[in-house]
């Protein structure tokens, strides 16, 4: 009787060292992606987390200064959100069709309490850009090459922000294979997008 009580007392230090570690382990928020979109005028911003627990996020204006401070004007955007289940926090940051061009410093804490910094570039107002839907090269035509960057880019080529926007033909906000069709179609039939 008294060995196996001795039992219990000692699963439940292992309970409760299985939770320390646990609690020691919590994640920081640490932001592991942090990526403008001139196509959308976003910037996505993930951030890993403890499960379940808020997620600030600050997104400083270009040419901020935090060494001293942060005042209210230098504040482009501010929100909070829940980390998912897998420690997982996703922000969408809209920066309006003519963001200020430079470099933006995000922040990120959760109820650790330490903060993480990173940093996304908007290199061009959205606005500004020029393009004609399905000319993904830009050589005033569109045709099967067209089709071919917008496959390469679904399997892992890179496309610049502006053959971004030509290659999303069905305007979905996916570069796919449905757009590689559409190009096609409209090669080979005329097929309006
Ligand atoms: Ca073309
Ligand atoms: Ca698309």
């Amino acid at each position: 009787m008294k060995k196996s009580l001795k039992k219990v007392i000692l699963s439940c230090a292992a309970v409760s060292a299985v939770l320390f570690v646990m609690s020691a382990s919590a994640m920081a928020a640490d932001i592991t992606s942090s990526t403008y979109s001139s196509s959308t005028a976003k910037a996505s911003i993930t951030v890993s987390a403890t499960a379940e627990t808020q997620v600030t996020l600050l997104v400083l204006k270009p040419g901020s200064n935090d060494t001293d401070g942060i005042s209210a004007s230098e504040i482009a955007y501010i929100d909070q959100t829940a980390a998912n289940s897998s420690g997982v926090a996703t922000f969408s940051v809209p920066l309006g069709s003519s963001p200020t061009t430079g470099t933006y410093v995000v922040k990120a804490g959760d109820e650790s309490g330490t903060i993480d910094t990173d940093s996304f570039t908007v290199s061009s107002s959205g606005g500004t850009t020029t393009y004609t839907l399905g000319d993904v090269n830009a050589d005033g035509g569109i045709d099967t090459t067209d089709a071919i960057m917008v496959l390469d880019y679904y399997v892992g080529a890179t496309l610049t922000d502006t053959q971004k926007l030509a290659a999303d033909v069905n305007k979905d906000s996916g570069i796919d294979t449905t757009d590689a069709i559409a190009i096609l179609d409209y090669y080979s039939s005329g097929k309006a997008f």
